[in-house]
């Protein structure tokens, strides 16, 4: 905890007083984005009152249309960022092809790939929800920013971070200086330094999946989470399983406390549910910046080139010695597993 209260506004430009070398017209943006955010702590806070106001999607006692909150989310984002002159195109969970700056508006030099309300299905029942965000330069030098611009790698990534609305509402982020972490006071509507320097622990004792989908997938990381719950003095196991279904959330646990999050392909989706440009890559490069790692099962999230603006990818995030764990399970590399097979003792899989 700091020994004062800073802002998020005095800490992004206290960083770029200490990093002159690099352009500070990004973290605008970043401002911007916690703006918008603000507004939709505001809208998900009242999420709870639309049975008493009206139905969301349906119209309120005031005869007045209830937006759903993640098109709320989304077009709040889009108006916040389309009007500041910074923005080059955008890619949102919540429009099939890439968004162009509004006609008229003034066009910038950064792309922001983002999931306006992450775990949308949770709303219903009060459980935190969240906003992925990724912020790149612009790859095209004029005019409308184009989907070569939107298609980046994560490494090229200037900044990334998720807002988490919950028991109390987070912003979390990175510029490539290490994570940090403010929490926001709502009577004085500010995101105050709460978190710096987030360093996520190199083991966890924590995993996170959905494991209802066991029986669909391959054997590795059915061995490996069969693995996970053998006890084990040096490492910690049996593991706690926590999977909350918001990712955001379950992230951010897993940032603080340790552990490894998943969503591995299956046989019947090979590239898993989670999307690369605005889930995994912003999260793997917070990830990273804690000390944390990001893999695919084989490759490191952030070297993934996309190809497709909602293109999926299996995640493996968290603390680094349980992504190599569950790597070398995948790849058929762990010494359990061929130990086991020495003795004629495979770890079984369920089935
Ligand atoms: P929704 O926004 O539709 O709730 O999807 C959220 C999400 O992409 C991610 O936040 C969760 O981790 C994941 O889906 C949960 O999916 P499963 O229900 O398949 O576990």
């Amino acid at each position: 905890m700091p020994d004062r209260v800073v802002t998020l506004s005095q800490f992004v430009l206290q960083q770029e007083r200490e990093h002159p070398e690099a352009s500070g017209e990004f973290t605008s943006v970043l401002l911007d984005i916690a703006l918008a955010a603000k507004m939709i702590n505001k809208a998900v806070v009242r999420a709870g009152l639309v049975d008493i106001v009206g139905a969301t999607g349906s119209t309120n006692v005031q005869g007045e249309k209830v937006q759903k909150l993640d098109v709320y989310a989304h077009e709040t984002i889009m108006r916040v960022l389309a009007s500041t002159g910074q923005l080059a195109v955008v890619a949102s969970e919540e429009d099939e092809d890439i968004v162009a700056v509004p006609k008229g508006a003034p066009i910038g030099k950064y792309v922001v790939n983002f999931d306006p309300l992450d775990g949308s299905s949770n709303i219903d029942a009060n459980v935190n929800i969240g906003t992925i965000f990724s912020i790149l330069p612009r790859l095209t030098r004029t005019g409308q920013g184009t989907l070569e611009d939107v298609l980046q790698a994560g490494r090229r990534q200037l900044c990334a971070g998720y807002v988490l609305y919950g028991s109390s509402t987070m912003l979390v982020y990175t510029t490539g200086d290490g994570v940090h972490g403010f929490t926001f006071e709502p009577s004085i509507g500010e995101f105050l330094l709460s978190h710096p320097s987030i360093k996520t622990p190199e083991r966890g004792h924590i995993y996170s999946v959905n494991e209802g989908n066991y029986a669909r997938w391959l054997d590795g990381v059915k061995r490996y989470v069969d693995w996970l719950k053998m006890s084990d003095k040096e490492t910690n196991r049996p593991y706690s399983a926590r999977y909350v279904g918001s990712l955001v959330a379950d992230f951010h646990r897993n940032l603080l406390y340790g552990g490894i999050y998943m969503y591995p392909g299956d046989l019947k989706n090979p590239q898993g549910k989670l999307r690369l440009l605005y889930e995994a890559a912003p999260l793997a490069f917070v990830a990273e910046q804690a000390g944390g790692c990001a893999s695919d099962g084989a490759r490191r999230i952030m070297e993934l080139a996309p190809s497709a603006v909602h293109q999926r990818t299996p995640l493996f995030i968290g603390s680094p010695l349980d992504v190599r764990e569950c790597e070398q399970f995948i790849q058929d590399k762990h010494p359990a597993i061929h130990a086991d097979r020495r003795t004629n003792s495979p770890i079984p899989t369920r089935m």
